[in-house]
């Protein structure tokens, strides 16, 4: 089996002697359709991002993706769709699956659009690319075939997620990979050849996919999604980044730059727009969103002194204000290999018991009596919990019974029973408790398993 594919809002103006930054943003940047996978480019006063569009339906277990869309902002608070002008129809020998892409500005000072799309060729997916006179197209096949297939040497063992990148001399470099494998090339001044070898560049901790490269005080960037443990929860990834003097490596690693989001993918794109930086992504945080219906989001991003990058706060993610479920750390009894412990406290709603679009707690074939634990580094107060059941209709039901406990500091004390009813939050409250853990005790009904979508836990 493939791989599953693998976030309060605050809004406030900061000043900074002599400069007037714009509003926070972090919500999605539209709620009309489902976007992901997002690129960004600045050209005049307009920031651009290109972004894939998510089709999949309620519970889609899969990508839909069909075209790109292009939304254009002042400010980079506020975007317009300017509508799909990228479509698998612009790439006649391409099949489907129209993935993660990027613009780049080419010396000709046309706008070169590089899409992961499958090629229907050996293999799966293939890079195109599409060339418009504007930012905003009409974009037509710059090549008619694939700019990079399974048949490049030294390809990605998955070639998707281009990232195009011009040095101040004009040299254009290739990025691209997945699955592991990150591959680089420099890229022929007709934007649409590589010229010399693909090369696999070296230092790039955890790399899994979808790299965004920049260069900011004569430092080279490479932030990437990366899936280990140390990031994200099992199926998630985070955003890690490394430098390097070379824009082809070797590269340095740095650390996390964004952690997990609510979808199980993360993508990143890293731009200066009007005199800030910005982290555009994607989460889950839609209404009715999801794994495969995700929605492209930005949010400020801040340099330290020494070049390195602080931690990207995620504004609009998916926590619920007062939610202290995200700060915590879930583990339990026993979870099913192919379950998601981290689903628990990823931060979505689910729309159903059956909806594990964002992975779910379960513990088929466990019966009886398994428990969930949350724990923080410091003591919480607690007075109130949500639990959302997850239930499958196959060997995951409804619990009988739960119960929940907070530690003492020498022992679990128990507190009021829990709801076990479906499709919604079954909703707990007790006076408050200050500790540093909190338990569920979940019990199975005769013959069948149990498991989790979300649970919350409030002051
Ligand atoms: O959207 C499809 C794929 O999921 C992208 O190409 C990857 O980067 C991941 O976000």
């Amino acid at each position: 089996m493939r791989r599953r594919w693998a976030a309060a809002l605050a809004a406030a103006l900061l000043l900074l002697p002599g400069t007037a930054r714009p509003a926070l943003a972090g919500p999605p940047i539209t709620t009309a359709i489902y976007t992901a996978d997002p690129a960004a480019l600045v050209a005049g006063d307009t920031l651009y991002l290109y972004t894939g569009h998510d089709e999949a339906p309620t519970g889609g277990t899969s990508f839909v993706m069909r075209d790109w869309h292009v939304f254009t902002s002042s400010e980079a608070t506020t975007f317009t769709d300017q509508g799909a002008r990228l479509s698998l129809a612009t790439f006649p020998w391409a099949g489907g699956d129209a993935w993660a892409g990027e613009v780049e500005r080419g010396a000709d000072g046309r706008y070169y659009w590089y899409a992961s799309v499958n090629g229907r060729g050996a293999g799966w997916m293939d890079i195109g690319v599409a060339v418009g006179d504007s930012p905003l197209g009409p974009f037509t096949d710059a090549k008619g075939g694939p700019l990079v297939s399974d048949s490049t040497p030294n390809s990605s063992p998955l070639n998707i997620d281009p990232t195009v990148f011009t040095d101040d001399d004009g040299q254009v470099y290739l990025y691209w990979g997945s699955y592991y494998g990150l591959r680089a090339a420099r890229l022929n001044a007709g934007m649409t050849s590589i010229n010399g070898p693909v090369i696999t560049p070296s230092g790039v901790s955890n790399f899994w996919e979808a790299p965004w490269m920049f260069k900011r005080a004569g430092v080279y960037y490479l932030a990437y999604a990366a899936n280990d443990s140390a990031c994200s929860a099992p199926g998630y990834a985070c955003v890690r980044y490394a430098t390097a003097s070379n824009p082809m490596g070797p590269w340095i690693h740095r650390g996390i730059v964004l952690d997990q989001v609510s979808s199980t993918t993360n993508h990143p794109a890293i731009i200066e727009f009007k005199g800030q930086w910005y982290m555009v992504y994607h989460n889950a945080a839609s209404p009715g969103g999801g794994d495969f219906r995700r929605s492209v989001t930005i949010d400020q991003l801040f340099f330290n002194a020494d070049g390195t990058m602080r931690k990207v706060v995620q504004t609009g993610g998916p926590v619920t204000p007062g939610n202290l479920a995200a700060s915590a750390t879930p583990s339990t009894s026993y979870v099913s290999p192919w379950e998601t412990l981290g689903a628990i406290n990823d931060g979505h709603t689910p729309v159903s018991s059956a909806d594990h679009s964002h992975g779910a707690y379960g513990n088929w074939n466990h019966q009886g009596t398994e428990w969930l634990e949350y724990r923080w580094p410091a003591a919480q107060t607690i007075s109130r919990s949500e639990v959302y059941w997850f239930d499958d209709d196959l060997g995951i039901d409804l619990p009988a019974s739960c119960r929940l406990q907070y530690w003492n500091g020498g022992a679990y004390v128990d507190l009021p029973g829990c709801g076990v009813a479906g499709n919604t939050f079954n909703l707990t409250t007790f006076s408050p408790v200050s500790t540093t853990r909190l338990r569920l005790n979940i019990t199975s009904r005769t013959g069948y398993s149990t498991g989790v979508l979300e649970w919350r836990a409030f002051s």
